[in-house]
């Protein structure tokens, strides 16, 4: 099945939204694959953020990922990382929809709470950045053959 990853960000952590945010995937129906709480780097924001490295707000988002440390999820399901972004929202919080992480929880664009990949290949690369083999479990749910039928089971 599909793994992504997700950051809740430092305004996730401050403002108390750890559980909530995770409830949701919990909900959803996905599986929790990989969770840990991390400092993130000067370097590891460079890679991460590479495609906003030139704009003028980098230096903010940067501060604003490293004020603490993130906590870091890999997240299964089929389709996972469509499904994730669906439930994350629109980058901008205040036009985020009611309903996404990003609708309930954020009033704006850079504290907007979380970070979810934005394809299967960027999903992996951030997998891989951010976990290591060892921290990605393969145990399977009890409720899995109440979340999928057994031909959607069967997809990977
Ligand atoms: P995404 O998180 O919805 O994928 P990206 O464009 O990849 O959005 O931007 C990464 C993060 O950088 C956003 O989640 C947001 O925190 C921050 N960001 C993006 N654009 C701006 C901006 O114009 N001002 C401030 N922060 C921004
Ligand atoms: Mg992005």
């Amino acid at each position: 099945m599909e793994k992504t990853l997700i950051l809740l960000k430092p305004s996730a952590i401050q403002r108390g939204h750890i559980g909530h945010i995770i409830s949701r995937f919990e909900n959803k129906g996905l599986r929790i694959a990989g969770l840990k709480m991390m400092q993130l780097t000067d370097e590891i924001i460079d890679e991460h953020y590479a495609h906003l490295l030139d704009k003028p707000f980098f230096p903010r988002i940067k501060a604003s990922m490293m004020a603490t440390p993130v906590i870091a999820g890999c997240i299964e399901g089929l389709d996972a990382v469509a499904v994730v972004r669906t439930l994350t929202g629109v980058t901008n919080g205040r036009n985020a929809a009611p309903g996404t992480i990003r609708g309930d929880f954020s009033m704006s664009v850079q504290e907007n709470v979380i970070h979810a990949s934005d394809s299967i290949e960027s999903a992996k690369t951030e997998i891989n950045r951010f976990f290591k083999a060892e921290e990605l479990f393969e145990y399977k749910l009890a409720s899995f053959p109440f979340i999928y039928s057994t031909d959607e089971a069967k997809q990977d």
